[in-house]
């Protein structure tokens, strides 16, 4: 059994030198010598004749990421990354290798830096797989989980990054290097990056399959590990699938994350609500001032901000057109904390006050969405895939009475209404890619509810005063048991409370 030593290192966190630390402190000169000439002349002892320990508070270190003890304003004592703890990370690589077969192995890669254009990079984001199972951020990195036992702790976690280099990290910023790896990442094996290809083939050796979505062209260490597997004849199969049924279920502290994220992009959505903006583009920037000011690291995805018809592309994302006050704004736009997001979107008319047409709309889609989200609990055992069909018919229902013809020759639901009602969120605004939609729901499922209306311009077959409107209202929902609990309900959206925003 592993001891669950990760939260203990967290607790007044001193590193042993490093070689590239240690210069200032690990001089041990001051220790008398028995050669020295002092033994002829009467020997007195000194308190300042002691050696000083070799140990260095972490508060005087650089990482390459905030942590507890350089960034005591982001991070509790514990945790590794803003609301997850170094306990909660080993508990995930622990599930990750008990689910392993016996003498599995699980390989991971870090994302790298991506470019924009010639030399200017966009900020760094760790893959979120690598992320979920180490909370450690830098790029060129090479996590490896190797089951050791039948036992739940029972596994070892080598974590390959690259060392302290006083002269790159002088242009890039710091770095973590290898003994934060250990003492801080709580790696049992740490070693060099560059030095994987003699590294890496005596832990592969015993395995009995490894389990990895790395490929020939992921970057810096693909071409390599895959050799390496092919070379030893080790069966492979994709990671993925295990990762998501993990990350699919979220932790109290994932969903508190998840909660802050949606409370504060959702505060910041109702108060851009109270002003009359004349830009997509003034009220997008507004957003994500907003986010960033109130703790949030920035905003989760780009967002959409669509006047009028231009809602009526689901993506819309170049936000550069004005805004006229007779029309709606379609905003889908939340923030991120911790690397959890929050996705949330409202459609409220420019000038405050929803002409009728609006209105009806507008109403038509909010009793579906209302009635959609209460069905996000585990005691419905539904899933997305069957809310989603609900929510169709929902509309269609709701539309019929308000003068939609659906009959030969009528109108179509999958062009009023062409996406799906919702998808699973977490670190990622999709999250967990290829987990089923198709799965009851269950405590602990983070998922959006948004379903939306997209009436055409210029379509004869939809009633003329509809034409050109788009609604769509989406709230991130945690599934509990007998109960949705909504992460974004400060964003308001019942027409009396838009309305009595401007009063
Ligand atoms: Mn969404």
């Amino acid at each position: 059994m592993k001891l669950p030593r990760a939260a203990l290192r967290q607790c007044s966190r001193q590193l042993r030198p490093h070689s590239n630390w240690s210069h200032q402190f690990a001089k041990s000169s001051l220790v008398p010598s028995l050669s020295s000439p002092s033994l002829s002349t009467p020997c007195r002892t000194y308190a300042t004749a002691t050696p000083p320990p070799k140990i260095v508070s972490a508060a005087d270190l650089e990482f390459g990421q905030p942590v507890y003890e350089t960034h005591p304003h982001m991070l509790q004592p514990g945790e590794l990354t803003p609301g997850i703890t170094a306990q909660e990370y080993h508990d995930r690589r622990s599930k990750l290798a008990f689910a392993l077969p016996e003498n599995g192995i699980a390989i991971l890669a870090s994302s790298e830096l991506k470019y924009k254009s010639g030399a200017v990079f966009f900020p760094f984001r760790q893959d979120s797989n690598f992320l979920y199972l180490t909370g450690f951020s830098e790029p060129e990195s090479l996590a490896i989980i190797q089951k050791t036992g039948p036992k739940p702790g029972d596994y070892v976690f080598h974590l390959f990054c690259r060392p302290k280099d006083p002269r790159a990290e002088q242009w890039s910023g710091p770095w973590s290097g290898l003994q934060a790896a250990e003492d801080v990442f709580n790696a049992d094996f740490t070693g060099d990056i560059s030095r994987v290809e003699s590294l890496l083939p005596p832990i592969l050796r015993g395995a009995s399959k490894v389990y990895t979505d790395i490929t020939p062209t992921t970057p810096i260490t693909g071409q390599l590990v895959t050799n390496l597997i092919s070379h030893l004849h080790l069966p492979t199969t994709p990671l993925f699938g295990l990762v998501n049924s993990l990350r699919a279920i979220k932790s109290p502290a994932e969903i508190s994350n998840m909660r802050h994220a949606g409370r504060v992009s959702g505060r910041a959505l109702t108060s851009a609500m109270r002003r009359t903006w004349s830009s997509e583009k003034d009220l997008e920037s507004y957003l994500n001032y907003a986010f960033t000011a109130n703790g949030l690291s920035g905003p989760a995805y780009v967002p959409v901000v669509a006047g009028g018809s231009r809602g009526n592309m689901i993506h819309y994302v170049h936000n550069n057109r004005l805004l006229s006050p007779n029309e709606m704004v379609l905003v889908d736009a939340g923030g991120e904390y911790g690397t959890y997001i929050t996705d949330i979107t409202r459609t409220w008319p420019v000038n405050g006050k929803f002409s009728p047409a609006q209105r009806d709309l507008y109403e038509a889609v909010l009793t579906v969405q209302r009635k959609m989200v209460s069905l996000c609990r585990e005691d419905a055992a539904l899933s997305l895939d069957q809310i989603h069909r609900l929510t169709e018919s929902g509309l269609k229902e709701q539309l019929t009475q308000l003068g939609f013809d659906f009959g030969h020759g009528g109108g179509r639901m999958d062009v009023l209404f062409p996406h799906h009602v919702g998808h699973y969120v977490g670190l990622d605004v999709h999250d967990t890619p290829g987990y089923s939609r198709g799965l009851t729901l269950r405590q602990g499922h983070a998922v959006t509810i948004e379903p939306g209306i997209y009436v055409p311009v210029d379509d004869e077959r939809y009633p003329e005063h509809f034409r050109g409107l788009a609604v769509r209202i989406e709230d991130s929902v945690v599934v509990d048991v007998d109960s949705p609990l909504i992460l974004t309900t400060e964003a308001v959206k019942e027409v009396v409370d838009i309305e009595a925003l401007r009063e």
